[in-house]
């Protein structure tokens, strides 16, 4: 007779319980692989708001200071309306939820860092590097601590010939399968608008405006020439929205889209045309790969400097503002 170990079935299965018994006693000795901060975990015990935030914004959204100044910013707002900001990230293996300000530091310094998407989560940890955590990342992290409400800027989409590269963000998915409202301002014009909103369609996600106009934003312009399926008025219509998502336990999320200020239209469609601009120059150019990014900023701070001193102080708190190319990319160009 054959030893189990012998065989193809015998052999699988003897590898698969090694890891079996391993991950058991990983798991017993890394209690603390997930870590949430004791001033979102008292806020959440004492049914506090708490509002998590992501972190590929700080590791690969902005350069060193723009990038630690902005986190701290958020933050501050989050306070300023009575809430507690988690914003989360991947330090050293581990997944925090809130972090402190020396972990902000870290990560906004750490040069190392992954963007941290759901199919990145097990490399990490596994393998204790640190990362920032994408929309998708930290949907999964805000859903284990239970918080339900989480703001962002932008999320990803379909990319434009996304129906045949297949380079649709896992953000999209992941809005299909874990309840949390995401609030943003909605997706880029540099992705695929359209069928973004196809997409959510399909995966269940319940798309709402934010205010009075029906218009899907497109975060630096108030319409995207798509409209939302819902609008909701104000934060007590939100609210309700989510408490519909949670009470009837859909495994489902919801995005709330908020547009630009309308005081602050006119500067992001300046942005808007000089990103579109540079990004036709590049392609004519052929510039490509890494150098496209640089090449953008360049030429968005140099379109805008002259035209709207209030474009170039959004850029500048943006990150974008600077002559040097800032590097890791800024978050105006595609991620
Ligand atoms: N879109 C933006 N700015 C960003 C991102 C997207 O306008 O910074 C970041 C977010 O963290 C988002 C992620 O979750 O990129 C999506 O990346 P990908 O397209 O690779 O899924
Ligand atoms: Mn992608």
């Amino acid at each position: 007779t054959r030893r189990p170990e012998s065989t193809m079935f015998g052999r699988v299965s003897a590898f698969v319980q090694r890891c079996a018994v391993s991950a058991f006693h990983r798991c017993r000795m890394h209690d603390s692989l997930f870590q949430v901060h004791p001033s979102v975990s008292e806020a959440l015990a004492e049914n506090k708001p708490v509002v998590a935030l992501e972190s590929t914004i700080i590791t690969h959204g902005m350069p060193y200071p723009h990038n630690l100044s902005t986190a701290q910013e958020v933050e501050a707002i989050v306070r300023s309306h009575g809430a507690t900001p988690a914003t989360v990230g991947v330090l050293q293996g581990r997944v925090h939820v809130g972090l402190s300000q020396e972990q902000l530091h870290f990560l906004s310094r750490s040069p190392a860092s992954l963007k941290v998407s759901r199919r990145d989560v097990p490399y990490v940890v596994s393998k204790g590097l640190s990362g920032g955590t994408t929309v998708s990342g930290t949907m999964i992290a805000a859903h284990r601590a239970h918080i339900p409400v989480f703001v962002t800027g932008g999320i990803g989409g379909v990319h434009r010939d996304g129906e045949n590269s297949m380079d649709v963000s896992a953000d999209l998915t992941e809005l299909g399968r874990t309840p949390i409202a995401v609030v943003s301002a909605g997706v880029k014009s540099i992705l695929d608008i359209g069928r973004t909103l196809e997409f959510l369609e399909t995966q269940g996600v319940c798309v709402a405006t934010f205010g009075k106009r029906r218009d899907f934003p497109a975060f630096f312009s108030p319409e995207s020439g798509f409209t939302s399926p819902y609008t909701v008025a104000d934060a007590e219509q939100a609210a309700e929205l989510i408490d519909g998502m949670l009470t009837l336990g859909l495994q489902s999320g919801v995005l709330l889209a908020v547009p630009i200020p309308e005081e602050h239209a006119a500067t992001g469609q300046l942005i808007q045309e000089a990103i579109r601009t540079a990004v036709a120059q590049a392609s004519e150019k052929g510039i490509r790969g890494r150098d496209v990014t640089p090449f953008i900023l360049q030429m968005v701070s140099e379109l805008t400097q002259g035209k709207s001193l209030q474009a170039s102080i959004l850029l500048k708190r943006l990150g974008c503002g600077s002559v040097t190319p800032p590097k890791p990319p800024c978050l105006l160009p595609p991620s």
